[in-house]
């Protein structure tokens, strides 16, 4: 590369990526196939519309790209053509969700989703994203005493308030999820169902949790957590609603499509239909299990008790240490979390009681339940922040070295 200083920065990043431990739930690596197409001609290239009824001409190949893309999509979640159809322009997760609104609800309308800081996302109506400024969010959380979904309450609030659609599929909730009982609610009240799965797609993928396609009306996956693709997003949505949701990412809301990172998003669909694919995703969740059930037995509070996910929640405020100073005293020691708050946290966003941990990116790495006790045992011992830092720091580079990225 000829520009030195990006160059460098790129250099700078690998190491970095390559010597710490990454527990950010919504991250993981890429194969260098998906990068590939990233980086690929594709990027080149203006495609505004969809197959055969484009703007530009040149479109040839992208149309071609756009319909294998869709028609694996399509595959991979054993999804049928004649019932569903799919969306796979959307720059990211957010501009997926807020599409869906701006195709199916006028202003105004009432969505329900789950609170920002019970574990739900921006775009589910909170009042500090576009979503909750044209929309009315009607939240609803987790139960107090089991910090688990709450059926009784959530169909309470779903009739009170009669919302327009109801959303599941979140950004901080390790359990599962009961599709067929939102979808009962979402009945009982006329609301159109969504699953936002961006977390556990991959899970899904892998056939290690259960589908919400059965259920919903509409799906959005982002493509980069754990279902292991570049940064995009994905639309599902039932034959009735397919017209308006494309009218609504265009010409409504996007420009042309990004055609190299529609290719990425294909190899990574190729990739996740694998037979090893399907394995990694169960070691992904015996690996957050691991990682949840040794962090207990070092005495840390798993909000919920445990995870069946990817991803839990460790409330560090149970032992006197906020969110912010649990994060930074990992990523001093080479392990990298996000802060999160907790259900009913007393403390602010900015420095919430909790942090999140998630198992995708570590899995990636090949890193299995041996490893997990290692860095359970590094967490522990870093958020304490007792002696011994910089042997800490030595065994985290140590197994970063042992399970090496890029090689
Ligand atoms: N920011 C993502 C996450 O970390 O869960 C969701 O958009």
């Amino acid at each position: 590369m000829k520009d030195k200083a990006i160059k460098k920065l790129i250099d700078r990043e690998t190491k970095r990526q390559n010597e710490t431990i990454n527990l950010i739930a919504s991250e993981n690596y890429v194969s260098r196939d998906v990068r590939e197409a990233l980086g690929s001609v594709f990027t080149n290239k203006y495609a505004e519309g969809y197959p055969r009824a484009r703007y530009y001409g040149g479109n040839v190949f992208v149309d071609e790209l756009e319909d294998l893309v869709r028609a694996r999509a399509l595959k991979l979640f054993d999804v049928k053509d004649s019932v569903w159809s799919l969306n796979v322009q959307p720059y990211s997760g957010s501009p997926a969700n807020v599409a869906v609104y701006h195709a199916l609800l006028a202003p105004g309308e009432k969505i329900m989703g789950m609170r920002l800081d019970m574990g739900g996302h921006l775009t589910h109506g909170h009042k500090v994203s576009v979503t909750g400024k044209l929309w009315q969010q009607v939240s609803y959380g987790v139960d107090g005493k089991t910090e688990r979904l709450n059926y009784d309450e959530i169909v309470g609030i779903a009739k009170k308030e009669r919302p327009k659609l109801i959303v599941a599929g979140y950004s901080a909730y390790s359990r599962i999820i009961d599709f067929k009982k939102f979808r009962e609610i979402a009945d009982t009240v006329n609301a159109i169902f969504m699953v936002d799965m961006s977390h556990f797609a991959g899970l899904v993928a892998g056939r290690t949790y259960n589908s919400p396609f059965p259920y919903a009306h509409v799906v959005t996956t982002t493509t980069h957590k754990t279902l292991r693709g570049p940064r995009a997003a994905i639309i599902f949505s039932r034959k009735e609603f397919a017209q308006k949701i494309d009218k609504a990412i265009f010409p409504g809301l996007q420009g042309g499509p990004h055609m190299n990172a529609i290719a990425a998003v294909g190899v990574a669909l190729h990739e996740a239909s694998s037979a090893a694919f399907s394995i990694y995703a169960k070691q992904i969740i015996k690996n957050s299990q691991t990682l949840a059930r040794e962090l207990q037995k070092h005495g840390w509070r798993i909000v919920s008790g445990g995870t069946d996910t990817h991803l839990f929640l460790v409330d560090v405020q149970a032992r006197d240490i906020s969110g912010s100073v649990a994060s930074d005293r990992l990523e001093n020691v080479g392990i990298v979390v996000n802060k999160n708050a907790i259900p009913f946290d007393v403390r602010g966003p900015m420095d919430p009681s909790g942090i999140r941990i998630g198992a995708a990116a570590v899995t990636t790495r090949s890193m299995k339940e041996k490893e997990m006790k290692i860095i359970a045992d590094c967490i522990s011992k870093s958020l304490l922040g007792k002696s011994g830092q910089s042997d800490i720091k030595q065994r985290v580079r140590k197994l970063c070295v042992a399970f090496p990225l890029f090689s």
